[in-house]
């Protein structure tokens, strides 16, 4: 209640009616004041920050939604295909600045709030992060929103309302906790409820033949989806997009009046509950039946929604006269990984059975709609489900899925050499562990055998007949041996798993990976088979991230710089005019003033570091960050390690020696570990004890400090981007896809420390081999390195070994480190035998640390790698990733607002 701080009192009766077309400073506070006023959700003596966000916020949603109507006038009005981006994951971070931004109205806005008593900065805020994704799959797609509406392309995002999305982070003695995350609390001032768009959505119950092919579904459970509707500006350019949220509510139908009525409230409610649960939160976890339920309840309510809706717009689109063969020319289908392959039998299903279109003219149209994008390598993320549990919920589906196993091992017999046949129809079909008909087998090879192992034996034998024969037989043993137990019931039989990701592959019309030696490898090797018989399927589409949150909203000091040096500010647009900051790198001034910029963002984090975690530190120090999901194959175990090895040789020096040797150093890590990952619990507990050592150490002092920086988010990231000098991306190669942020770091002048993995091939050639530290393994070398592993034949250094040590002695508490340091060790064994290779990269990384000790000596050499790391990113910008994926994967064309 500060009353300094209310809106001055409107004289004029009634409300006045705020014009989203007003833009100048007073026009902006009158329509601020107004919100403020008017909002009922708060009290309007108050005059908060919080209430100042939120009034503010709902003044910038006016424009939004002025535009946002001029745009799918247009759209319509043109009728020109749009694509439609399918993502269980949406991290959109804050909206605010973002959308200030883009509409061009930073300053005036910032002169209205401050007219009314605040600061813009402090505003923005007060705005909580909607974290409705993981890691950089889903910032991914927010990026290619912003890109896809600066760019005009007639586009939607759909994606799901969790009501909790990431888990918040919460770090103490014990290391992370999760705690959740309310984030639609007090109301989200960007969605648009749509209670007029809302569709049917059926699980479980039977089908039924009605005629030829066509089938009755009758459910045994019905919900509705509801659309919330977020509105995307894109930058400089009237057009804003749609991203789509779904949201669960129970049907009409669904409600139980009988037993409310006999004063059964909970019976009553329970199918209200369960309808409601499905949005409740991102990623449940699936390891329990339940839990895949859950989850899969969840993909085909994005799915369904998102189809009907797709078919909703087409027929009305195409007035009174529906031809379906135009839908593939009207719509365009991106799946963001497996997690949305339902859209592929939904799709079939309602031309099928709802719309009465031919199987065979349905299949088609399908497959130049739908296109599938490939996020990961892991074996254990490729998404299986099993048949039983999907037949039992999408009954329908399930009979859809397997038309198409069938035809496509079918249409296989027709490709392929019936010496390859079995054991390529075994990897490629959609079902795993079923049964082939007899005439697909070929007696020749053990059928169990991978096609990787079968190529081995093939080189190894001499193709003489007895060894032929020798083969032959103890195959034959083997699979009586294995058919015998399981028929006995002493092994189970294994269960008929739905491959999502072949499924994506057989239908899509392209399939994509996310950075170039990523590609190579889903060609030729994870979807080998697949490349073989369709190479033009494939493709790659490098990841970008969008310049405008991640260059000029998150960075202003820096932008400033930029746009200085090179006359204007268009390279927001076109980031290829980046690279005319190469020609100023000799400047004094230029340096001078990037110098400056880079350390006002420093300072800024010191700030920040103090207040959430208490630590002081130095902003003339070097800042190296690692700030990624906590997983194994991103080593932040290697990376603290490695500070290890380095607190302990500090403490072996005197202290001229240290001195000489290593520059001050702050190592940042932010990160979040899956619930029940227990070895990135254990990473970030070890990180903290680290801190808690090192930080503390009066002879080490400014030298080294470790911080870790609790509930990493969007908005932390774009707090610690701007201010790192160093920043690490050292992934076991060939396990990153990509990475994005790796580009972030580029983008905001930080120098690199990584592997030849994901991105980072790419950004390393552009920046110039000599701007980039590169230590490590390559992908070639990995499958011997564990090969000689296995053989016993590896000694690790004693360097590494001297930090295990320390880690074992108890020198940091008495936490116990040894399952972790068990992954390290052994010589065989999923999950140990240092299956990361942290002890193999070890030396070179702390190596090429000192390398980064040295250059980080001489400033001036070390802010022109700055600098050229800039100029050289223009490639990672969402804005050319969008621009191919338009022209070479969904045939879309620009179409502004005019
Ligand atoms: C990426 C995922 C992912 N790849 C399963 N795969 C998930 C898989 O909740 N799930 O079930 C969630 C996310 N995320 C990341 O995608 C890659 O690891 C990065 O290297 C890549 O940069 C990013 C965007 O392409």
């Amino acid at each position: 209640g500060d009353d300094s701080k209310l809106p001055p009192k409107n004289k004029k009766k009634g409300p006045p009616l705020p014009n989203p077309a007003l833009n100048d400073p007073d026009g902006l506070a009158s329509l601020i004041k107004y919100h403020a006023k008017y909002s009922p959700s708060f009290n309007p003596a108050k005059f908060d920050p919080k209430q100042a966000y939120f009034a503010t916020a709902q003044s910038v949603r006016d424009s939004l939604i002025h535009r946002w109507n001029k745009t799918y006038k247009h759209f319509r009005t043109t009728n020109a295909k749009a694509v439609h981006y399918l993502s269980m994951e949406f991290l959109q971070g804050r909206a605010m600045t973002n959308a200030i931004g883009n509409l061009e109205l930073t300053n005036e806005y910032a002169q209205a709030l401050s007219k009314l008593g605040h600061d813009l900065e402090n505003v923005a805020e007060q705005e909580p992060d909607a974290a409705l994704g993981n890691g950089g799959l889903g910032r991914l797609a927010s990026c290619f929103l912003d890109s896809l509406a600066t760019l005009n392309y007639p586009a939607w995002g759909y994606g799901l309302r969790y009501k909790y999305g990431l888990f918040h982070q919460e770090i103490d003695k014990d290391g992370q906790h999760e705690v959740v995350e309310n984030w639609l609390e007090m109301g989200y001032p960007w969605e648009i409820p749509r209670h007029d768009i809302c569709y049917p959505i059926k699980f479980f119950g039977k089908t039924f033949e009605t005629y030829a092919g066509k089938k009755e579904w009758i459910a045994g459970e019905d919900i509705e989806a509801v659309a919330y509707d977020v509105p995307i500006p894109g930058y400089k350019t009237k057009n804003t997009i749609c991203l789509r949220l779904w949201s669960t509510k129970v049907s009409p139908k669904n409600f139980d009046l009988e037993a409310f009525n006999a004063g059964e409230y909970d019976k009553a409610a329970s199918l209200r509950n369960k309808a409601m649960r499905i949005c409740h939160v991102l990623y449940p976890g699936d390891a329990s039946t339940e839990g895949k339920l859950l989850r899969l309840k969840q993909q085909y309510t994005l799915c369904s929604a998102s189809i009907q809706d797709m078919i909703a717009r087409f027929k009305e689109w195409s007035g009174t006269k529906v031809n379906w063969n135009d839908f593939p020319s009207k719509v365009a289908i991106q799946m963001n990984d497996t997690h949305p392959t339902l859209c592929i039998p939904e799709l079939m299903r309602i031309l099928i059975d709802v719309e009465g279109v031919p199987c065979e003219t349905a299949w088609d149209i399908t497959c130049k709609t739908v296109a599938y994008t490939n996020h990961t390598v892991l074996p254990e993320a490729l998404e299986k489900w099993p048949l039983p549990i999907l037949k039992k919920l999408l009954p329908r589906h399930v009979e859809i899925i397997e038309k198409i196993d069938e035809r496509f091992v079918k249409s296989l017999a027709k490709k392929l050499s019936s010496d390859e046949l079995e054991q390529k129809v075994r990897n490629m079909r959609i079902l795993e562990n079923v049964e082939l008909p007899e005439s697909f087998k070929k007696e020749k090879l053990d059928s169990s055998q991978s096609p990787t192992k079968i190529a081995k034996t093939d080189v190894k034998l001499p193709r003489g007949k007895e060894n032929m024969a020798d083969l032959k037989a103890k195959n034959k043993e083997r699979d009586e041996a294995r058919k015998a137990a399981i028929d006995q019931g002493r092994v189970p039989k294994p269960e008929v798993l739905v491959r999502m990701a072949n499924l994506s592959v057989i239908v899509g019309h392209k399939v994509n990976g996310v950075a170039a030696i990523h590609s190579e490898i889903v060609k030729k090797d994870v979807f080998k088979d697949f490349y073989q018989i369709w190479p033009e399927k494939f493709q790659n589409k490098t990841n970008g991230v969008t310049p405008r949150r991640w260059m000029a909203y998150c960075n202003p000091e820096l932008s400033a710089v930029i746009t200085k040096w090179l006359g204007s500010q268009d390279w927001v647009l076109h980031t290829e005019l980046l690279a005319g900051l190469r020609k100023h790198v000799t400047n004094k001034d230029f340096l001078k003033e990037w110098r400056l910029a880079k350390k006002a963002r420093k300072e800024k984090l010191a700030k920040f570091i103090k207040e959430r975690t208490g630590y002081v530190v130095n902003s003339d120090s070097m800042f190296d960050v690692q700030i990624k999901r906590i997983h194994e194959y991103k080593r932040q175990l290697m990376n603290i390690m490695g500070v290890i090895y380095r607190y302990k040789k500090m403490k072996e020096m005197d202290p001229k020696e240290r001195a000489a040797k290593y520059v001050p150093r702050v190592c940042i890590f932010g990160g979040k570990a899956f619930a029940t990952y227990l070895n990135a619990k254990r990473i970030v507990k070890l990180i903290t004890d680290v801190a808690a050592v090192v930080n503390k150490d009066p002879e080490i002092g400014d030298l080294l400090k470790v911080i870790f920086v609790p509930d990493y988010n969007v908005s932390v990231a774009e707090m610690l981007i701007p201010a790192s000098d160093l920043s690490q991306h050292i992934s076991t190669a060939g396990f990153e896809a990509s990475g994005t942020s790796n580009m972030k770091f580029v983008m905001n002048g930080c120098v690199l420390i990584g592997t030849l993995d994901g991105a980072n091939v790419e950004i390393r050639s552009d920046v110039g081999e000599e701007n980039f530290f590169l230590f490590g393994a390559t992908v070639d070398q990995i499958k011997a390195i564990r090969a000689e592993r296995s053989a016993g034949k590896f000694t690790p250094w004693k360097g590494f070994e001297e930090a295990k040590e320390f880690i074992r002695s108890g020198a940091l508490g008495d936490y116990d480190y040894a399952p972790l340091l068990e992954s390290l060790e052994g010589d065989e064994g999923f999950g140990k035998a240092d299956y990361f290779l942290v002890g193999k990269d070890f030396p070179a990384y702390v190596e090429c640390h000192e390398k980064v000790d040295k250059a980080y000596r001489d400033q001036e050499k070390w802010t022109k790698m700055s600098i050229l790391n800039v100029a050289g990113s223009s490639k990672f910008s969402s804005d050319r990733t969008i621009h191919e994926y338009a022209k070479e994967i969904w045939g879309v064309r620009p179409s502004p607002v005019p």
